[in-house]
């Protein structure tokens, strides 16, 4: 494995063929693959990974990685119009620039760029900037910018995969009295306080941005922050769903839970030409 030194805190190596930044410093370590600016591990200090990835996933390119934090823009599922354009969008499996805007001993910042051009699936020039922040929590801020002629409705997730110690001990904490459209019945519903999991779960919640915390999960429980976000989805594929996965081994919907911040069903966001927004999450051991 070839691996070169970017900067005091990163490295760039490689994972079968993957080219991969790994970062490491006082506070925790990461990892990131180009391909899609997909953190991928985050490690506190003397915790353990935060994030979960399939022992099933190869690394190969031109799929998105089964685990971490897919960035899903600038769709989310499936396409609005387009029911053959690909899920999650385009930005997950492109190659993104990036640049190492910060290196200090207990924080490093980089800073991935994206140009989508308009196509059959965009009606309009975007950029994408994600900037992730890697220090005592996870930072990241996902934003969009409408640099062409034409409107669009964009919605987004930062589709999130949290490592659980044992789904039947896990819980979602945190929702105010709100509803959530069940993806798999197609019906909607109320929830309120916290959220475990026994079955298929597949919601789009609308909720207020309030803070969330997922307990049961490694030694410790991990309280997600939002900005510019009013919606999460929810995701445990259980039984058989994981067996119709790719990169998924079919006891491993034990060992994770998706929680999503993200700009999703009401939440989807408009950008007219010329206006911007940041949908931003910041994860850190509660
Ligand atoms: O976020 C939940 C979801 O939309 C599920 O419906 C399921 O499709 C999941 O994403 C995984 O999607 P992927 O395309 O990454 O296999």
């Amino acid at each position: 494995m070839q691996e070169t030194s970017l900067s005091p805190t990163v490295v760039l190596s490689t994972i079968n063929q993957r080219q991969v930044l790994r970062v490491a410093n006082e506070q925790a370590c990461a990892s990131i693959a180009i391909e899609g600016a997909h953190v991928f591990e985050f490690q506190p200090a003397n915790q353990d990974n935060l994030l979960f990835v399939s022992r099933a996933e190869s690394f190969e390119t031109g799929e998105a990685i089964r685990g971490g934090i897919p960035v899903c823009w600038p769709w989310f599922g499936t396409h609005p119009s387009m029911p053959d354009a690909p899920s999650h969008g385009t930005a997950r499996t492109q190659n993104w620039d990036y640049q190492i805007t910060v290196d200090e001993s207990d924080r490093t910042e980089i800073v991935f760029r994206f140009h989508q051009a308009q196509n059959e699936f965009v009606p309009t020039e975007l950029k994408a900037e994600l900037t992730v922040s890697i220090g005592k929590t996870l930072l990241m801020s996902l934003s969009t910018e409408n640099v062409g002629e034409s409107p669009i409705q964009i919605s987004q997730a930062l589709h999130t995969y949290f490592r659980v110690t044992d789904i039947a001990e896990t819980q979602v904490q945190g929702f105010p009295p709100c509803r959530y459209l069940d993806k798999l019945s197609g019906q909607s519903h109320e929830i309120k306080g916290t959220v475990t999991i026994d079955q298929e779960t597949d919601w789009v919640i609308q909720d207020q941005g309030q803070p969330m915390v997922i307990t049961a999960n490694n030694p410790s429980a991990v309280k997600m922050t939002r900005l510019g976000s009013r919606s999460v989805v929810l995701w445990n594929p259980w039984i058989e769903k994981s067996k119709t996965l790719s990169h998924f081994l079919p006891h491993e919907y034990q060992q994770m839970v998706c929680l999503e911040a993200g700009n999703v069903g009401e939440d989807a966001r408009l950008l007219k030409p010329g206006q911007s927004h940041a949908l931003i999450m910041e994860l850190a051991t509660a």
